[in-house]
């Protein structure tokens, strides 16, 4: 009898080591995993083919990456489309359109991207801005739903919008052009620097079984352009004099389009220049200037990025790259975001992963989508895929985007997918109060719908109902429709000429059909 039981025992004993074995077996061939999200940076990148750009640390990581050369935001605008990007839900489904509401509490409990990799065992942080600060992510980043423990926040981030822009003079301005020296800086250092300082300090210290999931939020570019002095140095003004050659409002641009960029005007240095209200435009010299700073700003988080990734261990890390939406440098005589532009909506996209090495930058031109970065990293991860999610589930774990995995495979490329995005406005005209770049929601009146096929954009402007979040297809405020085989640029708006009535038809049917899923 006794030899039976101490027998079971030692049975169960080797069970239990057993199951610890393969599980630590797993979990050394589990790849850690680290999302780079960038604020605001269109791909104005050295390796995207931008010759203006300094971005040698970005270049010759594109390099050794796959990347994705139309990539498009879910709306160009920090909290839904972080929101968006990390719940793997759109903005309609989320509800969220402003900075003022968090899903858990406002729409559903839905999962995040980094919450997923902690239910599957791996240890999560964040570093900088991934949610967006405040309300929308109640005032926690989500911790601790989707972090092993509480995001790092830089110190010096509280002093982002304080005076600290020396104009002349010597004195400290809030300034939108803000190149600096650290010493003139409070607490002698940008919370940019001090992210990457932890990132470095997180990574080179990990000393867990348990694979991690890092996400790293940079600041920059982001307005204000405040940055070490010497990267405006090493870029000259006048390279920047022809960058666009949209020098006034396109007149056949709907004004339900149009973006004021009222956060531009109300900077110190700008709020004197007597920018005419709504359409400005901005001076010769202050469009150069402007560029100049971004650019600048860019090479200032490239520097950074180049340092951070340097201490990564290749062989057993993925890493995603991107930023929440793009940024307009003068297209359409426009500044900043919000509105539903390519160059407010597409951004860079790049991933490299030991498991699909290469030494000459592979680029994918297949539509993708910020919703598509969940499901990805799940899949590049080897985790159980993400299941889609449908009307008749009431999942609170799913996501709306596409696995981009096969296509890094090569399987699939050619498939014509459409990315989707979508603006609010308080009304038909740009306005200050309520500030129509980036209305409440109980102020959203009409909201933007736009879809980016292989060749067209079409964007619908149509009546919402923010307390239903109910749209009526029939009320239009603006149509837009714009070929990128003739007009990357989206000058020249083709919706009204009587040629491209078929177009405009078959391409609202397939917008309404797609938003109404
Ligand atoms: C929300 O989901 C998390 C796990 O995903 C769970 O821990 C929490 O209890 C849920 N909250 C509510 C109110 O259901
Ligand atoms: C969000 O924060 C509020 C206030 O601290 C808290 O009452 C609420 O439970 C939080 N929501 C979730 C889902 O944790
Ligand atoms: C802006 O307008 C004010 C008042 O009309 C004028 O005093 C000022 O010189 C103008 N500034 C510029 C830069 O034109
Ligand atoms: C990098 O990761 C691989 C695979 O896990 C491991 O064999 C190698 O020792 C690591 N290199 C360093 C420098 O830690
Ligand atoms: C990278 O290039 C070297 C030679 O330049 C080659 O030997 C190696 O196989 C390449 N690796 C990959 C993943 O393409
Ligand atoms: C809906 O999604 C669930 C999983 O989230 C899946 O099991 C089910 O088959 C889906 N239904 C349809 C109609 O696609
Ligand atoms: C466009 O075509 C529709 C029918 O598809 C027609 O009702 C409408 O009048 C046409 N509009 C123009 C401007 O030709
Ligand atoms: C090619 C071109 O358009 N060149 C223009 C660039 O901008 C300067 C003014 O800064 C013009 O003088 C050039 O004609």
């Amino acid at each position: 009898m006794l030899n039976v039981k101490v027998s079971n025992v030692l049975l169960m004993l080797l069970c239990i080591f057993f199951l610890l074995a393969v599980q630590a077996a797993k979990n050394g061939l589990r790849r850690n995993v680290v999302l780079i999200i960038f604020d605001d940076l269109r791909p104005a990148l050295g390796g995207y083919g931008d010759y203006l750009a300094q971005t040698p640390n970005l270049d010759a990581f594109i390099k050794e990456s796959h990347y994705f050369t139309r990539a498009y935001s879910q709306q160009s605008l920090c909290a839904p489309s972080r929101n968006s990007m990390l719940t793997g839900r759109r903005p309609d489904t989320l509800h969220l359109y402003d900075f003022y509401n968090y899903w858990r509490d406002f729409t559903g409990n839905f999962s995040t991207l980094p919450q997923y990799f902690k239910a599957h065992n791996y240890y999560t942080y964040g570093i900088g801005k991934v949610f967006h600060p405040g309300i929308s992510s109640n005032n926690t980043d989500d911790y601790p739903y989707s972090w092993s423990l509480p995001v790092f926040r830089p110190q010096s981030e509280k002093y982002m919008n304080s005076p600290v822009c020396p104009d002349a003079g010597g004195i400290l301005r809030k300034n939108l052009i803000c190149p600096v020296h650290l010493q003139t800086q409070p607490l002698k250092t940008l919370p940019d620097i001090e992210s990457t300082a932890e990132a470095i300090r997180f990574v080179s210290a990990y000393k867990r079984r348990r694979p991690f999931f890092l996400a790293v939020g940079f600041h920059k570019p982001h307005i204000n352009f405040r940055f070490p002095q010497q990267f405006i140095d090493q870029f000259r003004l006048e390279d920047f004099n022809n960058y666009t050659t949209d020098n006034n409002k396109p007149e056949d641009m709907p004004n339900v389009a149009w973006n004021p960029y009222i956060d531009v005007r109300s900077r110190d240095d700008f709020k004197h220049q007597n920018i005419s209200f709504p359409y400005g435009p901005i001076s010769a010299k202050h469009r150069s200037q402007i560029r100049q700073a971004y650019y600048a700003s860019v090479a200032y988080v490239d520097d950074l990025f180049g340092k951070f990734i340097a201490h990564l261990n290749k062989s057993n890390t993925i890493v995603l790259v991107t930023s929440d939406h793009g940024w307009s440098l003068g297209e359409h005589a426009e500044w900043a975001k919000y509105s539903n532009f390519e160059v407010a909506l597409r951004v860079p996209l790049i991933v490299r992963s030991p498991e699909f090495p290469t030494n000459a930058s592979q680029n994918i031109h297949t539509i993708a989508e910020l919703i598509d970065i969940f499901p990805t990293l799940v899949d590049l991860a080897h985790l159980p895929a993400l299941p889609s999610c449908n009307k008749s589930s009431q999942n609170l774990i799913c996501g709306e985007g596409k696995s981009l995995y096969p296509l890094l495979q090569g399987v699939g490329r050619n498939e014509e997918y459409v990315a989707l995005s979508q603006y609010p406005r308080p009304g038909i005209e740009p306005t200050k109060h309520p500030n129509s770049d980036k209305p409440k929601l109980s102020n959203i009146k009409v909201m933007g719908y736009s879809i980016r096929t292989n060749v067209f954009r079409y964007t619908l402007w149509v009546r919402f109902n923010a307390h239903d979040f109910s749209k009526d297809w029939n009320e239009i405020f603006g149509e837009e429709l714009y070929d990128h085989r003739l007009d990357e640029g989206e000058d020249v708006n083709l919706a009204k000429i009587p040629e491209y009535n078929e177009t405009c038809t078959l391409l609202r049917q397939q917008l309404i059909t797609a938003f109404s899923k």
